[in-house]
């Protein structure tokens, strides 16, 4: 709904907010609403104002918009149907974690991982930057619901954006529009979203193709977690735009969560159902570059089990009525990493993407289809890469961007879950963590208890690869993947976790597994199958919690027997099982000195819980 231009390049926003002859009614009466976007009017300084009312038709037209200007490419409509290419500036290709902020009013609150300024200051400071950051452009109004509308857990987030390619994916990932507003009523509450590329056209001035700050210390990614706000200027990209996701859905929630006795989790979820008609819920939670995506649509190899997909990233987790753990995902897409998606790692991703989805920064093929690296399918004789360069395979450099992007709907997922969009959410069985651990860490392994599963959470990380750093081999830990997400200190965080045990039954608790599919063998050697051989690993876990599934206690917690695990038609070697199912005494006693130092980080607000996990494991390895 467009709302006409406003007189002198953004000067009098009270005047549109008259009924006029062609000019629409603001389409709601919340008065803080209503309020706060005069003020970021008179701020941004936009030529006008279009409140985005969700339809199929205000995408369409955004979209053709966007291909007028440059901005996107319509792929060939016979082999992509409803899709675009977006390729960003070289400078705005990921999520900026050093940019990052968390502005909680006390410093000891955002804790020693994440950045933090004064939130009085950041704010005068960021005033300065959104100063007519908007003039030439069209301010977006973006009403939109992280969860089911009328769910009880549901939040609303109103984002302003001038960026139309932040509008359209907004609307792939969240559930956007007039029914938002609706909900939101007359005084219901929002968490307001601001957001600038940070750059004003002068007038008569051509736009570029992705808009954005090229300087990476001028581009800030802010939170005011006291308020409920958040701030994001001079990036148009993923995680640093797209406000509802890591900023709104992890990083205010988990403050909100803490208060409101909940968790907000980078976790996927995830439905399996047993031959016999049984279904689990599971959450797991990986660091990136650690398969989640492939996880939470995985086409399982053992005979008569079904995985279903309710989320790929974030849950929002609630003590329901009976007492056990419920989870919601509060996305409506996935914004997936592109390069590695095929036929072999995530065939459902594969069938996801074929329509109605905005690639970014991938190549593009003569005859108008989009092409990256191990797409299962052979490289093109020539392509336009993703820096809008002529590629051929050749030519020494990649056409996709690593961390190119899919953005498409969830229920075009062909192995959606029925229950994906239950208001109630799910009732979880079990929290899976994880980690790309070439050494050490045996392929499953169960916690003894609520605490000591929370001490393998606090535990995980990932070895680096070239793939996500120019060193690699080098451990990073990563407590609940939660490391960049997180809107308060940590060692809280951990305590939050500790606490779910006396807020609820626990033996009503999801039972908390530890799994490594990246095990390797002195020569470098997967040891380890991995994408749908994982459902292997899947039904053990799905037999413990049914109190079935057969188990030794070990040191490090209960391992799987040697034939607990269905490997029917599976060639894996009786060594290599016993490398992935056996505990490496001397590689865990290098792993406690290594958790203990990652420990100091937290200081005081270290849990005791946690503390004792550490001596227990201590003394258990002693025994060995
Ligand atoms: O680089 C970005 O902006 C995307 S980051 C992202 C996107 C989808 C799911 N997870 C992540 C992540 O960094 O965990
Ligand atoms: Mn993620």
């Amino acid at each position: 709904m467009k709302l006409g231009s406003i007189p002198g390049g953004g000067a009098i926003w009270n005047t549109i907010k008259k009924e006029k002859d062609n000019m629409a009614v603001i389409p709601t009466n919340n008065k803080k609403l209503i309020a706060w976007v005069d003020e970021i009017v008179k701020l941004c300084r936009p030529k006008d104002v279009h409140w985005c009312d969700g339809s199929k038709k205000e995408y369409d037209d955004l979209c053709s918009q966007a291909v007028r200007n440059g901005n996107f490419v319509k792929l060939n409509e016979k082999k992509r149907p409803g899709c675009f290419l977006v390729c960003s500036h070289a400078s705005d290709v990921a999520r900026v974690e050093d940019r990052t902020y968390i502005c909680s009013r006390k410093q000891e609150d955002a804790g020693p991982t994440n950045n933090w300024a004064d939130p009085d200051e950041m704010k005068a400071k960021l005033r300065g930057y959104f100063k007519g950051s908007m003039e030439g452009r069209t301010l977006y109004v973006i009403p939109f619901s992280m969860g089911p509308l009328g769910s009880p857990v549901a939040k609303i987030g109103i984002e302003i954006t001038d960026s139309v390619y932040v509008v359209v994916n907004m609307c792939i990932m969240t559930r956007v529009g007039q029914k938002v507003l609706d909900a939101l009523g007359e005084n219901g509450a929002f968490i307001p979203c601001l957001h600038s590329v940070g750059a004003p056209l002068k007038p008569g001035e051509k736009d570029v193709p992705w808009p954005c700050v090229p300087d990476p210390k001028n581009k800030y990614i802010v939170h005011f977690p006291d308020e409920g706000a958040i701030w994001s200027f001079g990036s148009g990209y993923g995680g640093n735009a797209l406000l509802g996701k890591k900023c709104l859905a992890l990083r205010i929630a988990t403050s909100l969560a803490k208060k409101e006795g909940w968790m907000a989790e980078h976790m996927l979820i995830l439905s399996l159902t047993s031959p016999e008609g049984k279904k689990y819920y599971i959450c797991a939670a990986f660091p990136s570059a650690c398969g989640k995506t492939n996880l939470a649509m995985m086409q399982p190899t053992l005979p008569g089990w079904t995985l279903k997909c309710l989320g790929d990233d974030i849950a929002w987790i609630r003590i329901g009525d009976d007492g056990r753990l419920y989870a919601v995902n509060p996305e409506y897409g996935f914004f997936g990493v592109v390069p590695g998606t095929s036929d072999e790692s995530n065939p459902n991703a594969v069938k996801t993407i074929q329509s109605n989805t905005i690639f970014t920064n991938v190549a593009l093929k003569p005859d108008g289809d989009v092409w990256w690296e191990d797409m299962g399918v052979p490289a093109p004789d020539k392509a336009i890469d993703w820096t809008g360069r002529e590629w051929t395979p050749d030519c020494g450099r990649k056409a996709a961007h690593p961390n190119s992007r899919f953005t498409a709907p969830a229920g075009q997922c062909p192995v959606i879950d029925p229950d994906w969009e239950n208001p109630k959410g799910v009732p979880i069985s079990a929290f899976l963590f994880g980690g790309r651990r070439p050494s050490t860490i045996p392929l499953a392994n169960e916690a003894f208890s609520w605490e000591h599963g929370v001490f393998m959470g606090s535990t995980g990380g990932s070895e680096t690869t070239f793939a996500n750093l120019s060193q690699a081999g080098v451990l990073r830990r990563d407590p609940f993947a939660m490391l960049p997400f997180c809107g308060y200190h940590m060692g809280d965080y951990l305590s939050h976790w500790i606490s779910m045990a006396s807020r609820t039954d626990r033996n009503k608790l999801p039972k908390i597994f530890f799994v490594n599919w990246f095990r390797k063998d002195t020569t470098g050697k997967w040891l380890w199958p991995g994408y749908g051989e994982n459902s292997r690993v899947l039904k053990w876990i799905c037999e413990r919690v049914e109190g079935t599934g057969k188990a030794v206690k070990t040191a490090i917690g209960y391992l799987p027997e040697k034939d607990a695990l269905d490997l029917k038609g599976l060639d894996v070697s009786r060594t290599d099982l016993d490398n992935l199912l056996s505990v490496d005494v001397e590689g865990w006693k290098r792993e406690l000195a290594d958790i203990e130092q990652f420990y100091s980080t937290f200081g005081d607000k270290l849990p005791d819980a946690l503390k004792k996990e550490l001596e227990g494991l201590k003394g258990r390895l002693e025994q060995n």
